[in-house]
């Protein structure tokens, strides 16, 4: 009998058998037992209630915080010991009497100060290297200590500290007043902050781009759609924070300004970093900042930035990492949904999208192309191997992409039923023992899509291989039949924070009666479920079903006190030693899940990682982990090529692997808006590749909406259109004004994707900003700082989005002083505008507003359907004079795939002086010609247009709009439009 081998034997036998074509469920002889999965969802378990601490009484008022003794200053820094002043005040654990002070002097920009306890009980991530190592580990220079642009004093009785900036006198960062309290399972440390303050970032929340003073900001990784303001997917906790003066308060000041014009306001922006995977609230209130974390320790880093936000943001993501470069393809767009049931409907769409000329360069595959909703297989029959090398043929030949959905959780096979075998996934991971354990050793299995599951610790070693060979099955499956040909283009790493449906290790001891059907209906799932779950399984198990779920509420019961009573961590009376308690700390976060039990809707925190290290203390790394191991996958699968991931959870640094999309939205106003925001902040953390669900993923997308959305998609970095099972379709060609919204504005993409393609490669070489808030680039205006409904995309594109319904017009500003010049993207006529007027400029269904600024010069290509044709197509330029007749810009380019190129090319533009020139550093070569260059704000007729000395005949001058276009420059430049440097005068 086959239950009666023990799992690691059996496991060996089915790594061998997983290499072999997966099962086919025509094949009823594989199974032993009557099947039909009990279709009615059992109660969703919502975890033990928890009172939320930041809302009960507070308790850390008995705490006087410590004493700072034997301090010493170094050129490094500072170190020292803290004591604890009087006895244990337990506000929400035990305190520790004696803490360690280190003070490092990290860069010139960046100082750290850690405080931790003397013994180093407490988890210490920044010593967890194997899981997470970056640059702020390792600073490159040496910090001459005369050079430092901050200060760091403190008091020692009360100790409390304060950085200021050198340059301004700003205090940064300043805990004068609030005492430190360090505890096993609380730590809290303040900050005070000036009256209205300007922070942006602790990522990732839905909120405006500005996040106001009276805002929780909680930090645990959590799969939940569009919570506004509460925790999601990512894990962030940097901000940014910037300062304005008026120019006379303080004559000392003299920042730089470029400006003519005599400036109202002076600027500054400074950064701060509390690195930990711990969980945390940070409260965001009037005078203060507050960070009350569950556990770890304290490792804060203080950015101290500059007059330009964008200076900010490097210091910082060149401390977390750049990020890398993605594919030239990747700035396709991508079209997804949630519900193709089979390849022909994607093949379908193919030829739609072809037949009404919208262009689409991915293909993305959602859990429906699995097999049995499983990781790494693939259905054979609705994607059967004929029709999928069949259509990867198809798409190889139009220079198109296909990227399928990972989910991080593995199926956990049943050992009852035969036809569970062949699930080498399952038992490889047995025999490699690379998945999260419960405290007790046994395995974790929580429940997800396949039915109860497992889950990769990625953090163990023996993870690589494992995940790595899943991947390479997946190839096969897939129906490639060789090792270096993998037909996907990337992959999409879904439901890694990680997301479990139930709360705990509700599927321990209950595996025979895998699958089972998640505990709630699924989209769009009739009431009346005479469907198979999961599809093409049609056998019943219905008997096993039943107590399964009985058992698992009766042991999921069993762990809560005695009745479903709200639980009260907080309790413990003060004086009295709180029980050190894993899943239901004492300090409650305000996490986002029904009940806000740590444990529900996720892995919980109990769940322990190979080396004995609880969850607890990296819950928040857990996606990044999971994208790191798939980076060097495909790396190693196809160590040429730049990998292409797009992870829903991430942490700090996560660029450096991965794209990123903004997650489970609603087909909305609101969230349509919201993205703007989201956007930017992943920008400000080293995310560039982001982008919302565009036409929104959840409910129901109406014409209006994906019209509008469709257009302002285009100037997403990540521009994907996705949608949830069960809400109607929303193709781009199933209404004509979102087609001709789409084409309209892909014909600007995909026109633009030269200067798209450089703005990536400025990111991953200095933390360049793609989608920019206003403030960036005009740092010295005030009413900037909540700008979140126009964005800038670089410093030279300003989009203005229509954000709401029944309109045809929208309003914007203009930023800048008089001397700022901006030109219509459509018409190049210089916009009428005063500075910061609230424009209202016209905007019919099918057009998005976008100005072009004065002073930028625009690599641009004669756009066609893929990025691969518009690619082989003719450069031109755009160059915006401004008023003095100058103007600035780059282009990059390489061959768009490999990680290490072996050719690149850098552009510089500039024009002055009625000339412009092109300057060229490098080899790259695509052989594609200039076609033509146009010029804005040319004030008078050219005598004469001269290429290199040479005389040009071919162009036209506009009075009306000073504009001077030239063309039939394929001649001069037939060698490649940058082959050699070049001049043009007019
Ligand atoms: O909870 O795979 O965010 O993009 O379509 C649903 C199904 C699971 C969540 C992802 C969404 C995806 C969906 N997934």
């Amino acid at each position: 009998m086959l239950f009666s081998l023990d799992l690691v034997s059996k496991s060996i036998f089915f790594i061998f058998l997983w290499s072999l074509p997966f099962r086919s469920v025509a094949d009823d002889s594989a199974s032993s037992t009557s099947y039909r999965v009990e279709p009615t969802p059992i109660t969703p378990q919502e975890g033990i209630p928890q009172r939320i601490s930041v809302y009960q009484p507070y308790r850390g008022g008995n705490c006087h915080g410590y004493r700072a003794k034997d301090i010493s200053r170094t050129d490094q820094g500072v170190t020292g010991s803290l004591e604890l002043i009087g006895s244990p005040c337990y506000a929400y654990g035990t305190d520790y009497k004696d803490l360690l002070l280190n003070v490092t002097y990290d860069t010139e920009e960046r100082i750290h100060v850690s405080i931790r306890d003397a013994n180093h009980t407490q988890f210490e991530f920044s010593n967890r290297h194997d899981i997470w190592d970056a640059p702020i580990y390792h600073p490159s220079s040496s910090v001459n200590q005369f050079n430092l642009l901050y200060n760091f004093s403190f008091n020692a009785d009360p100790f409390e500290f304060w950085i200021t900036r050198k340059s301004d006198g700003e205090v940064l960062f300043d805990t004068r007043g609030h005492p430190l309290i360090f505890e096993d399972q609380y730590i809290e440390l303040t900050t005070n902050m000036v009256d209205d303050y300007n922070i942006y970032g602790l990522a990732e929340t839905i909120h405006g781009l500005r996040l106001g003073n009276n805002l929780t900001r909680t930090f645990w990784a959590n799969d939940e759609a569009s919570p506004l303001d509460q925790n999601m997917y990512g894990t962030h906790p940097f901000y940014l924070e910037q300062r304005y003066k008026p120019v006379d308060s303080n004559s000392n000041v003299n920042y730089n300004s470029s400006s003519e014009q005599q400036k109202k306001y002076t600027s500054a922006s400074h950064g701060v970093l509390m690195l930990t995977a711990n969980g945390m609230d940070v409260l965001l209130r009037p005078k203060y900042l507050q960070y009350r974390m569950i556990g770890g320790i304290i490792d804060l880093y203080v950015y101290a930035g500059s007059e330009k936000p964008q200076n900010t943001i490097t210091q910082f993501i060149e401390s977390i990492g750049f990020p890398q470069m993605h594919q030239y393809w990747t700035m396709g767009f991508h079209m997804c949904r949630w519900g193709y049931e089979n390849i022909s409907q994607i093949m379908q769409v193919r030829e739609n999208m072809r037949k009404f000329n919208i262009p689409i360069e991915t293909f993305w595959s959602d859990i429906d192309y699995m097999d049995s909703l499983r990781d790494f297989t693939v259905d054979p029959i609705s994607y059967s191997q004929e029709q999928m090398i069949e259509f990867f043929h198809d798409i190889e030949s139009t220079h198109q992409h296909y990227v399928p959905i990972v989910d991080a959780a593995v199926y956990a096979a049943n050992p009852s039923n035969r036809s569970d075998d062949s699930y080498g996934p399952y038992y490889e991971g047995i025999e490699k023992d690379v998945f999260l354990k419960n405290p007790d050793g046994s395995l974790y299995i929580g429940e997800v899509w396949p039915g109860f599951t497992v889950f990769p610790d990625f953090t163990n070693p023996k993870v690589q291989d494992y995940w790595k060979h899943g991947i390479q099955n997946m190839s096969y499956a897939f129906g490639s039949n060789s090792s270096s040909y993998i037909p996907f283009s990337g992959l999409w790493l879904d439901m890694n924070e990680p997301s479990s449906f139930c709360v705990g290790s509700c599927g321990s001891n209950l595996v025979n009666s895998n699958p089972v059907h998640p505990p709630f209906k699924l989209p769009g799932e009739p009431d009346d479920l005479t469907l198979n779950y999961p599809e093409g399984f049609n056998l019943t198990n219905k008997t096993e079903y039943a107590s399964a779920s009985s058992a698992s509420l009766s042991q999921y019961y069993a762990t809560a006190t005695s009745s479903m009573q709200p639980v009260y961590p907080t309790a413990v009376p003060i004086g009295q030693q709180p029980k050190h308690d894993i899943n239901h700390p004492p300090y409650a976060i305000n996490t986002e899940q029904g009940n806000h039990d740590l444990a529900n809707h996720g892995v919980s925190p109990n769940a322990t990682h190979h080396d004995g290290t609880l969850r607890y203390d990296l819950f928040n790394i857990y996606g990044y982990g999971e994208i790191k191991v798939t980076h060097k996958a495909l790396t190693d699968l196809q160590p040429k090529v730049r990998p292409f991931i797009l992870s829903r959870s991430t942490f700090l640094g996560s660029g450096v692997y991965s794209a990123h999309w903004l997650g489970d939205n609603h087909s909305n106003w609101p969230n349509m808006f919201f993205s703007i925001s989201g956007m930017m902040v992943f920008n400000m953390l080293g995310v560039p590749m982001v982008g919302a669900d565009v036409c929104g993923f959840q409910d129901n997308a109406d014409e209006e909406l994906c019209a509008r959305w469709m257009a302002m998609g285009a100037f997403s970095p990540f521009y994907r259109n996705h949608n949830q099972l069960g809400s109607i379709h929303q193709e781009p060609y199933l209404w004509a004004s979102v087609a001709e919204s789409s084409r309209r504005a892909m014909n600007i993409r995909y026109s633009l994707l030269p200067y798209w393609y450089t703005l990536f490669r400025q990111a991953s070489y200095d933390g360049s900003t793609l989608i920019r808030p206003l403030f960036f680039e005009f740092p010295d205006e005030p009413s900037l700082a909540g700008a979140d409904r126009q964005f800038l995309v670089g410093d030279s594109l300003l989009v203005s989005p229509v954000l709401e319904p029944n309109t045809t017009t929208v309003n914007g500003v203009f930023p800048g002083d008089e001397n700022t010049v901006w030109y219509d993207w459509y018409n190049h006529t210089a916009i009428e505008h005063k500075p910061y007027e609230n424009k209202t400029m016209d905007a019919p269904l099918e057009h998005i507003n976008v100005a072009i600024r004065g002073n930028k010069i625009i690599p641009m290509q004669q756009p066609a359907y893929t990025t691969e044709e518009t690619r082989k197509n003719p450069f031109s330029l755009l160059v915006a004079l401004d008023k003095q007749g100058t103007a600035y810009g780059n282009l990059y380019a390489d061959d768009g795939v490999s990680l290490t190129p072996n050719a690149t090319l850098w552009v510089d533009f500039s024009a002055k002086s009625n000339k412009l020139s092109s300057s060229s550093f490098g080899t790259y070569n695509d052989h594609v010609p200039l076609a033509n260059v146009t010029i804005l704000g040319v004030s008078s007729s050219p005598k004469q247009v001269l290429f290199n000395g040479n005389i040009v005949n071919s162009y036209t001058y506009s009075d009306s709009i000073q504009e001077l276009i030239i063309n039939n420059l394929n001649n001069f430049t037939s060698a490649g439009a940058f082959a050699s440097n070049w001049t043009i005068t007019w």
